[in-house]
């Protein structure tokens, strides 16, 4: 996109440091209206009107009906995307026996349960955008954003953007992972902080890293880290890293503080990203970026903690191929350990 453009339209500009995503279990159908009222709300906060919120509602029937239907259990995750909020953003995970042939189901009106005749083909047709993954015996994991038309975009009608799923864990309200991802189509800089424990202690201290973050969104790694370790002094603390992905220089430079991931997924390699002991806030010796090689076509995916480090997305044929907000719903479906906070953030640039 030409820079005069970039400098006129908000639209380039992605600031993301995102509320909680909601999490609703659908095992029946009388939970499908629970899910509509809740995503309806989301909606007016987003600025939909009428029609918007209409197609919304059509959306998020469907994927539940079908949660409820054919995968016997899932779970719907609904967020606002974009600050400030432009789009509500649905994921419907399920590990039922997965859809056989994905094409006959997104052809326009195919519906195997007789639901009210949207099938996926009417959903994806509707959804500012949509995609589906589905694996036999693993389950189904659909993505779908409306967008309202009367706000402006906030750059997340590229295609290739990203991935958010952010849950506390189940006996919490408070969330004590907080993220932001701060992009343009020539930088992205993705922060994720863990609050020491969970709760409202853990999420006012990886609060405050974030705030910090987003004050110092111009800066490289190191001192955004060493910025937020002094704002953070006084809370309990945070695992914190920052990346920096710069797709021109072909390079992703990080730095992190504790237990947070960084994974860089390409074709058929995935790269761990290092971290440095200590607690930022807390215990903290001096900051080390590492810079690593990063192709067109890859994912950064960085998640904390409360999900399990032990994926690959070679269990996964062609996950990687698909928008990431499958990819960060897919691992939370499957790696999340209950027990705490989760969050997982995929990101992608567009190929230059
Ligand atoms: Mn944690």
């Amino acid at each position: 996109m030409a820079t005069a453009e970039s400098s006129s339209t908000p639209a380039l500009g992605e600031a993301l440091g995102g509320p909680a995503s909601i999490a609703l279990t659908v095992s029946d159908p009388s939970h499908v209206g629970e899910v509509r009222r809740r995503a309806n709300a989301l909606g007016v906060t987003a600025g939909f009107g009428e029609n918007e919120l209409g197609t919304l509602a059509v959306i998020v029937t469907e994927a539940a009906t079908n949660l409820a239907r054919h995968a016997a259990e899932g779970i719907i995750l609904l967020r606002l995307v974009g600050t400030p909020p432009s789009a509500v953003e649905l994921l419907a995970l399920d590990k039922g026996p997965g859809i056989r042939d994905l094409a006959k189901a997104m052809s326009d009106g195919y519906s195997t349960a007789g639901s009210a005749g949207h099938g996926l083909g009417a959903m994806r047709r509707m959804a500012t955008e949509f995609d589906v993954y589905s694996a036999p015996e693993t389950g189904t994991t659909l993505f779908a954003r409306v967008h309202a038309s009367q706000r402006s975009l906030t750059g997340e009608a590229d295609p290739g953007a990203t991935g958010v799923v952010c849950l506390p864990m189940a006996s919490e309200r408070a969330c004590g992972d907080a993220w932001l991802i701060d992009r343009t189509e020539h930088r992205a800089l993705v922060v994720l902080a863990d609050g020491l424990g969970h709760g409202a202690d853990a999420a006012r201290a990886a609060e405050t890293a974030i705030r910090t973050a987003e004050q110092h969104a111009r800066h490289s790694p190191s001192r955004i880290i060493e910025a937020a370790h002094g704002a953070m002094r006084g809370t309990r603390g945070a695992a914190l890293a920052v990346a920096e992905i710069v797709p021109s220089e072909q390079r992703l430079t990080f730095a992190g503080i504790g237990n947070i991931s960084g994974v860089i997924v390409s074709h058929d390699d995935a790269k761990s990203l290092a971290s440095l002991n200590g607690i930022a806030g807390h215990e903290m010796r001096a900051v080390r970026e590492f810079i690593y090689p990063w192709i067109g076509k890859a994912c950064l995916i960085m998640h904390s903690d409360g999900i399990k480090a032990r994926w690959q997305l070679g269990t996964y044929p062609g996950l990687m191929a698909r928008h990431p907000a499958l990819v960060a719903g897919t691992l939370f479906r499957d790696f999340t350990r209950g027990r705490d906070d989760a969050t997982v953030l995929a990101v992608r640039m567009r190929d230059l």
